[in-house]
């Protein structure tokens, strides 16, 4: 009946906004194209996009800060000990499963055909070793100075990328004598995102920090109540305003993805080993998103999990359109405890962490990619060497921030450890800003998951908690 259409309206009305966003962007990017718009235009015409970008950037540090230190707060030691050892678990256990589905996509389709003419010029990337880069992460950890850490780019040991571009001089009057090229290299630094940063934000040393002062201050009695109260309400305060960025989202990711799609390159080349290679990326990572993950969450909480994921839709919509998993934190927090009831304390104590360090989506790609440039490259790994991918692709997950193309720059580690030429990153980044916005959708699909998973797990820690507490408990 009419009544039924407009509760249903009215109840979905987020959600109905939010897909409509998406189908309106793409619609009208590919109407624009024709119209070649320069560079400036672009800009101008994505700047919603570009705002909505920065009103979510603007809440991740308050947000992770205050929810961690909260979350950690509304603890005591052993429950959060738990609770921390079965998210890492799942973290564990999830990223692993996510290279080998990565892993075997790659071998079975193999897209990758022996030859690198198809696609054309190359450049170089400097080498990493995987050891400073293993100590980097390690060093982010503890960072010296935790102003600087809230605001400032990080200054390490591949903060700086050289890149030598090749340019060939192909010029018939010069060369008529002897018909031969000349070949002219220029380098360029360029500065890029360091793992464990996000937009000046190094955000894995926050999370250490927080989780420990959470910890700190939960245990203090009386004299940290002040501390807990003041952090409490500013979580609060902050989740507010992310209730009134969240109905001007639909707008900036209509404008996101449209723009996205005015600007980027022709899809002519799509037709050969490159177009292979991008269906290959999204048949690993829809197995891990609708077949892995959603039997997992089903066999241990015994629920639906397409119920759960729907609740997600706006979440996963955002990091369709921003390709960040932190940029999209805030928005991921509202889902969970609005529409799936997530318990705050598992929240604020699991998707700070999640967003920073668990990448189901990207680990897979790492692993995914590097194999097919070895396939590129005519090159046959081994077991070992298969298995060195796999270790090298978690762990540069775990490194990437969870910032737009992030796990291009990590994947530097995993190429190095295995002797592949680092160079060849260079040949899959035509198609990588669309990968991105794929394997970051898996990302945040990743953390959510787990936070269900982790808070049905933790239902007894929670309720005799609750009970100590004196709060109503929900009979089960
Ligand atoms: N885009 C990143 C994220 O935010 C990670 C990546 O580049 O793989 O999840």
């Amino acid at each position: 009946s009419k009544e039924d259409v407009q509760a249903f309206l009215k109840k979905n009305a987020f959600v109905l906004f939010t897909v409509g966003a998406v189908i309106v962007g793409i619609v009208l990017g590919f109407a624009l194209r024709p119209y070649k718009m320069t560079f400036r235009e672009v800009k101008y015409f994505s700047f919603p996009g570009e705002l909505l970008m920065r009103m979510l950037q603007m809440l991740v540090l308050p947000l992770l800060i205050s929810s961690l230190i909260t979350g950690m707060a509304a603890l005591d030691s052993k429950a959060s000990g738990k609770m921390g050892m079965r998210a890492v678990i799942y973290y564990m256990t999830t990223t692993f499963i996510a290279v080998f589905i990565g892993i075997l996509v790659v071998l079975v389709i193999h897209p990758g055909k022996g030859s690198k003419e198809e696609f054309g010029k190359q450049q170089t990337i400097e080498q990493v070793s995987p050891a400073d880069a293993f100590l980097d992460l390690i060093r982010n950890m503890f960072p010296p100075n935790l102003v600087q850490a809230c605001t400032q780019q990080f200054k390490t040991k591949y903060g700086k990328r050289v890149v030598h571009v090749t340019v060939t001089v192909n010029d018939t009057f010069f060369n008529s004598t002897n018909g031969t090229q000349e070949v002219m290299e220029i380098t360029r630094e360029e500065r890029i995102p360091v793992p464990g940063q996000v937009n000046g934000v190094n955000a894995l040393g926050l999370v250490v920090f927080s989780m420990c002062f959470g910890l700190i201050i939960g245990n203090m009695k009386e004299q940290g109540q002040l501390l807990r109260d003041f952090f409490d309400s500013l979580n609060e305060a902050i989740m507010r305003l992310v209730a009134i960025i969240m109905w001007y989202a639909p707008i900036g990711i209509l404008f996101l993805i449209a723009g996205k799609i005015v600007e980027m390159d022709d899809l002519t080349q799509m037709g050969g080993q490159l177009g292979m290679y991008t269906i290959t990326v999204i048949i690993g990572l829809s197995i891990h998103a609708f077949v892995i993950l959603p039997t997992l969450y089903f066999a241990i909480t015994r629920q639906n999990p397409f119920v759960f994921i729907a609740g997600l839709l706006q979440a996963l919509v955002t990091a369709l359109g921003t390709s960040s998993s932190s940029a999209t934190l805030p928005v991921t927090f509202k889902c969970l405890e609005e529409n799936n009831k997530i318990d705050k304390r598992i929240t604020r104590f699991i998707l700070p962490v999640g967003a920073t360090i668990n990448m189901d989506g990207t680990a897979l790609y790492e692993a995914l990619a590097a194999i097919f440039i070895a396939q590129v490259n005519n090159m046959e790994m081994n077991f070992g060497q298969i298995i060195t991918i796999s270790i090298t692709a978690t762990a540069a997950s775990i490194g990437a921030a969870g910032i737009p193309q992030a796990g291009l720059v990590t994947m530097v580690i995993v190429l190095t450890s295995v002797g592949l030429p680092t160079d060849d990153i260079t040949l899959i980044i035509a198609v990588d800003w669309f990968l991105d916005r794929l394997r970051t959708t898996t990302n945040v699909l990743g953390d959510s998951i787990g936070a269900g998973i982790v808070e049905f797990l933790s239902r007894h820690e929670l309720r005799s908690k609750d009970v100590e507490m004196g709060n109503s408990v929900l009979e089960e």
